[in-house]
Order: C-alpha cells, then structure tokens, then sequence
C-alpha cells in the first residue's frame, strides 16, 4: 500500500514538475497566461521558496493526501458489510496508535528543518546597500529614498489606454516605478499611511505588511535588468485592486542617473516631504507623518 501511495504520489509530481513547460513563453516577473506553476524568481530567496514549496511541501501533501485516499479506498472495498460480514470487535492496537501519532511528528520536524532554515534566510538580511521606503496609502504607494535624498514621490496605477499604448500590463504598470540597482541588497522598510496595505512582489518571493504607526522591514537582491511587478496584498479599501507595484532593476550607472535625476528636480516631491528634506530632517518627519492621518482610518474600513 505504501509503495503504491508512493508510486501515484511521484507520478503526481513529475506531471505537476512538467506543466510549466507547457505555458509558451514564460514571462519574468509578471504571471504568464495558461502558466500553473509558482511565477519564476529573480532573488536568492525566492529560489529558496520555490524549493520549498516544490521539492518539500508538495511531495509530502501529495504522499499524504495519496495514503489516505489509499486508505479509504482499501477499507471501503475490504470491510463494507458485505465483503466482511462479522467485524472484528476489538478496540485499541497500541502499534497503530504510535505510528500514527509519531509519523506525523517526524514530518513535521523534517519540514521544519527547511521551514526555519528559510524563515532565518529572510531575517539574515546582508548589510544593505540602498535603503527604500515604501508607503501604503489608500489607493498607491509612495517610495522614498533617505539616503539619496530623494523625498517621497507618488506611484500610481497606470491608466489602461496608457499602458495598452506602452504595451505594458494594466493594474500591473505603474506611473512611476521603483527604481532599484541590480545585484545590490536593497532593504524595504514597509508603513502604512491610513489602513494596513502589503508591499508583495511575487517574483522576489517578497511580501510585508505596511501598518500604520510601524515600521516593517524586507529585502530583496535582484539577480538580472529587468521590470517586476507586485501588487497590495491586503484588502485595503475598493481600489486594493488599483496600487500595482513596478520594480525596475537597473544597471548601477543606470541607477545612479535616475538618481541624479530625481534630485535635480524636487518639485516633483509632496509639499511636506519636500520641506521636510529642506530641513534636512527627512527619514524622522517621514515616520511621523504616516501616524498623523491615523485618527481618520476607522472611517475609511
Ligand atoms: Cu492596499
């Protein structure tokens, strides 16, 4: 019985390992029509998750799930009331009684051991090379740069005749990306300015709250140039669906001429995040400020 729930059990596998392959042309870092599989990484971590997911987690459900069924099957066909007319009137089988509550146990232990290996790889964050500040706001995000001085600029969804005309995924696109260097640790540091928002983007394997009155942190290192996208991840009003997250991953020269870009021209930046880097106090007036909407939120649930 054992063998045979392992036998379906890895057939199960192979053909859930071979359905990506069928989807045309995978797309990179935004899903893929058709696609089943988990959307391709571009960090460490994300490989990371996806091996979990797909070499740990699934072969042990799909064992399982096989093995019960197995199971079921077995004594519906071999003690219904026709098949075994006379049961068996005993009750308790110490054997039984240990297996069952030990293998669970040391299933559970084997996935922790991948588990907390992962979970200590997503706290382990190497010492960052460029901080950003991400905001939730009701209904788009606000990305800051207090190392470069770049005060909070807004990004917003991308109008859908403008993103058809750009050939880019509409509620994905948005109007000002976030800009980061690729090969470079880059910490997020996650709020929220009116209710609780997440800052996820799947292809990093990246998900975080942004609460309100907190400060949570994450960090992503790119492996390749590209544009990734993420969304909110937390039912957060009528427009959750509308605060897309754009990512560009950029070469360093790249990076550093947007940069110089945005600095050049501050005009751009929200009137109290612009004075606020005036005075040359941007990171504390900008983790004050998420808290003083605060009050208004219940409303807005
Ligand atoms: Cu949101």
């Amino acid at each position: 019985m054992r063998a045979l729930a392992t036998g379906v059990a890895a057939s199960a596998m192979s053909a859930l390992f071979a359905a990506p392959a069928f989807a045309k042309e995978e797309l990179l870092g935004q899903p893929t029509p058709g696609a089943i599989d988990l959307q391709r990484g571009v960090t460490p971590l994300r490989e990371d998750a996806i091996f979990f997911h797909n070499a740990i987690l699934l072969p042990i459900i799909t064992a399982i799930t096989a093995l019960v069924l197995g199971l079921l099957i077995w004594v519906v066909i071999r003690y219904n009331r026709k098949a075994n007319p006379t049961p068996a009137r005993w009750s308790h089988n110490t054997v039984v009684e240990v297996v069952w509550t030990l293998a669970p146990v040391l299933v559970l232990v084997f996935i922790a051991i991948f588990s907390f290996k992962l979970l200590f790889a997503y706290h382990d964050m190497p010492k960052p090379d460029l901080t950003i500040k991400a905001t939730g706001y009701q209904w788009y995000w606000g990305y800051e740069y207090p190392d470069q001085k770049i005060p909070e600029f807004v990004s917003n969804i991308l109008p859908e005749d403008q993103a058809k005309a750009k050939g880019v995924p509409y509620r994905l696109a948005a109007t000002q990306p976030l800009v980061v260097p690729v090969n470079k640790t880059v910490r997020v540091l996650v709020t929220g300015a009116d209710v609780i928002h997440a800052f996820a983007v799947p292809s990093f394997g990246v998900i975080t709250d942004a609460i309100p009155g907190r400060v949570n942190e994450t960090w992503f290192k790119v492996d390749r140039i590209g544009t990734f996208y993420g969304q909110c991840r937390e039912l957060c009003g009528v427009d959750h669906a509308f605060m897309p997250i754009e990512v560009r991953a950029v070469s360093q020269a790249d990076f550093d001429a947007w940069v110089a870009s945005k600095v050049a021209k501050p005009a751009a930046a929200t009137p109290t995040a612009a004075a606020a880097a005036v005075q040359g106090k941007a990171p504390a007036a900008a983790a004050a400020a998420p808290t003083s909407p605060a009050p208004a939120a219940p409303a807005a649930y």
